[in-house]
């Protein structure tokens, strides 16, 4: 622990997209929220050292480093932050807790069921010290998505009858898109299916409190070849010459799906959904009535109930900025809308609250790994022709 009190210091590993959120939500989180533990921004970690130390200044880190085994073994840091492409979640995190670090994860967990199951069993060793571990599905930190799990959880939609869930994003349409590293299976074990399929999987398993079964999957890849990258290689990169390579992953990832608590699903993961820029959707139908979400309008839930008056009935719009909705009273007055950038604010503030007061912070690595096994088995179902196909159990 640092000399100061409470203070927990980080080390945030990889400074692109998500490295760049999460310095946001860093630097934020203490301003905006009274909190048992305050994170320190201490080093932020690149190959690129010249990348690296622009992202230091520029996103509010003390320091930077280029190597993430010594910031791991640096005993002036308490927290690892791992914004890395798949491929290193795992021996980054394992590592870490090793180290007794607490480990602040993104999603997907990791690129294998067997990567995870390792993660969890580093996780669950490192927590009887008192090392904690989570997650980052931001998108449960929407205020309108945990105001549509306490209507779940308060009985307000009565028993749940249908699960809709899509994730439409359309930033590969253009064949000539180049071949990023979402798009290479050895680097990100998947396509949508893993970068955004897995938002949805977690969102409608904590919303209703019912996990997926069994499936019944369809995966598609539309453009087979794409150029390769230049150097810059996020989401608005640009081609380099005309060599191309091979597209290893899903473009497209559908499936069926039953819940533990009876309902049925259909989930919906593209990155082809022309228009749609960032279109989390999720409705559900219960027995007493419906909930309706769409993150490009993130600051309302559309609500149904049926126990109204006939004359009264009809889906209601609520603008969710109300001080007692939930992680809003320490933001703006009412009607003044909240960002993306904030389902990190709230995901800092979670993960803090809990590591503070000696709680495991949710999701944890093992409801990760449920997520990781759902997706497992609807890329086995795809390629048995869609046949059904049981959801493995957490404990193997
Ligand atoms: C790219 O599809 C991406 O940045 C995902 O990786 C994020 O998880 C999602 O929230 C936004 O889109």
């Amino acid at each position: 622990m640092s000399t100061v009190e409470n203070e927990l210091r980080v080390g945030m590993i990889g400074y692109a997209f998500m490295g760049a959120a999460h310095s946001q939500a860093w630097r934020t989180v203490n301003r905006v929220y009274d909190l048992p533990a305050r994170a320190r921004m201490s080093v932020i970690c690149g190959r690129d050292e010249a990348k690296v130390a622009e992202a230091a200044t520029r996103l509010g880190w003390d320091a930077y480093t280029t190597d993430w085994r010594t910031l791991i073994d640096r005993d002036d840091i308490d927290v690892i932050d791992v914004c890395t492409p798949g491929d290193s979640h795992a021996e980054i995190a394992i590592a870490a807790l090793a180290a007794g670090k607490h480990v602040l994860c993104e999603k997907p967990l990791a690129n294998t069921v067997d990567e995870a199951r390792a993660m969890v069993a580093a996780a669950t060793k490192a927590q009887a010290a008192g090392v904690r571990s989570m997650c980052g599905f931001n998108y449960r930190r929407v205020p309108a998505v945990a105001l549509m799990r306490h209507l779940v959880d308060s009985g307000r939609l009565g028993v749940l009858r249908h699960v809709r869930a899509a994730y439409l994003q359309d930033w590969i349409v253009d064949p000539q898109f180049p071949l990023v590293w979402r798009l290479q299976k050895d680097k990100a074990g998947s396509g949508a299916l893993g970068d955004i399929g897995a938002h949805i999987i977690d969102l409608t398993q904590w919303v209703t409190g019912q996990r997926i079964t069994g499936v019944s999957g369809l995966t598609e890849t539309f453009i087979k070849q794409r150029p390769l990258p230049s150097a810059a290689s996020g989401l608005a990169a640009s081609a380099d010459g005309t060599a191309t390579g091979p597209v290893t992953v899903d473009d497209a990832a559908l499936f069926l799906a039953r819940l533990d608590g009876g309902a049925v699903a259909t989930y919906e993961a593209t990155r082809f959904a022309t228009g749609r820029k960032n279109g989390v959707r999720v409705e559900l139908n219960g027995s007493l009535g419906s909930v309706a979400f769409d993150f490009e309008r993130m600051n309302e839930l559309e609500f149904y109930d049926a126990t109204a008056p006939g004359s009264e009935q009809g889906f209601t719009r609520i603008l969710v900025t109300e001080a007692d909705h939930p992680y809003l009273s320490a933001w703006w007055p009412p009607g003044h809308i909240i960002g993306y950038e904030h389902t990190f604010t709230h995901e800092m503030r979670d993960f803090l609250e809990a590591v503070g007061t000696g709680a495991d912070p949710t999701p944890s690595f093992v409801d990760a790994l449920q997520v990781q096994l759902v997706m497992d088995a609807v890329t086995r179902s795809a390629e048995r022709d869609s046949a059904w196909t049981e959801v493995a159990p957490v404990l193997a």
